[in-house]
């Protein structure tokens, strides 16, 4: 009780100090969830990420990544790492082009987003050319026939990334290519 009361006094006369105008207007309306700042976010996520209590942080983007942190904790995303999932995209471009800013490869055609798009490829669509190949798989994931020759414009001269023409089946798509000798960590 008495620790209670000491919380609500102590926090009244922040708010008083800060804006007298909204602080009777909301009585304590962020006490109960631990939000001090008033600002949506939740105080442990902003303790856990080392931002500010006191200053607002709904519209700020510390990493520069173009969220905002009331973006960052809605997508559970790191506010203060601009590419959560290390794939070559920073999280607020992820957004908008409708990818998983927490997975690495969206479309799970074994190939990251950021390579896809720097390869031409559709980081969304796991098999880009429609040839019934998944991108990962695929010789030529950019050119539908594959057998008309490599010397087109997607021809870069490397071996495909995820090549291994083992025979395995393309269809296997839950992440352990039994090929792969990438050992991920998933
Ligand atoms: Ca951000
Ligand atoms: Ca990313
Ligand atoms: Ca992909
Ligand atoms: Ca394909």
């Amino acid at each position: 009780m008495t620790k209670t009361r000491i919380v609500a006094g102590a926090l009244s006369v922040v708010a008083a100090l800060a804006l007298p105008a909204a602080a009777s207007a909301k009585p304590h309306p962020a006490r109960d969830r631990g939000d001090r700042n008033h600002d949506s976010l939740p105080d442990r996520w902003e303790k856990r990420h080392g931002l500010s209590l006191r200053v607002k942080q709904a519209r700020r983007d510390p990493d520069r990544d173009g969220l905002d942190n009331a973006h960052e904790y809605a997508r559970k995303t790191d506010p203060r790492r601009p590419d959560t999932d290390r794939d070559g995209i920073k999280d607020g471009a992820e957004v908008k082009q409708g990818l998983d800013p927490r997975r690495a490869d969206t479309d799970r055609d074994g190939i990251d987003d950021g390579d896809e798009a720097k390869q031409g490829l559709d980081p969304r669509n796991p098999d880009t050319d429609d040839d019934g190949v998944r991108d990962g798989d695929d010789d030529d994931p950019a050119v539908a026939d594959d057998e008309a020759g490599d010397d087109d414009l997607a021809d870069d001269g490397a071996d495909d990334p995820a090549d291994d023409d083992s025979g395995d089946d393309w269809s296997y798509d839950s992440g352990d290519d039994p090929g792969d000798d990438s050992s991920d960590d998933e």
